[in-house]
């Protein structure tokens, strides 16, 4: 059984999660606009995955006998300056969820709840892969500076995500 405070942090989370793929969709069609058409599949794919990591919060909440409740989202920026300005944003938003679960953790050390700690572990390792990518492709579009080419090079690389 989940202890209410652990309930309540594991449904922050889930809209933690769900904010994580609003902001990469809201990332993805301002991709599209641009013409950024690798991006764009690559941030809607992310957008996607995002949703899983909702997804197993929420079965997990209901697996522990707990109650999910789904909390308002808040709306994402629409905005950017530049295919680097979105990857740096989402280097930095990545950061963010690595320290949601890392208090998560840290929480469910304290309580003692071990089931907690061990569905946890899926997390710790998926953040370490979350913020390495991001971080690297904001680091290629660094170097790509103002080129057009090299930047349409990056895209036309993200478009291979599958
Ligand atoms: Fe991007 O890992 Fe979930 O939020």
């Amino acid at each position: 059984m989940l202890s209410k405070r652990m309930e309540d942090a594991l449904n922050r989370q889930i809209n933690e999660e769900l904010y994580s793929a609003y902001l990469y969709q809201a990332m993805s069609a301002w991709a599209e606009a641009e013409n950024y058409k690798g991006a764009a599949k690559w941030m809607a794919a992310q957008a996607k995955e995002e949703v899983e990591h909702a997804a197993k919060f929420y079965n997990f909440i209901l697996e522990r006998g707990g109650k999910v409740k789904l909390l308002a989202i808040k709306q994402p920026p629409s905005e950017w300056k530049s295919l680097l300005e979105i990857f740096e944003a989402a280097y930095e938003h990545e950061k963010h969820i690595t320290k949601c679960i890392n208090d998560l953790y840290e929480l469910a050390t304290r309580e003692r709840d071990y089931s907690t700690q061990v569905f946890l572990h899926w997390f710790i390792e998926e953040q370490v892969e979350e913020e390495a990518q991001t971080l690297e492709i904001a680091e290629l579009l660094r170097r790509a500076g103002d080129s057009t080419n090299a930047i349409l090079m990056i895209d036309a690389k993200l478009g291979a995500r599958e």
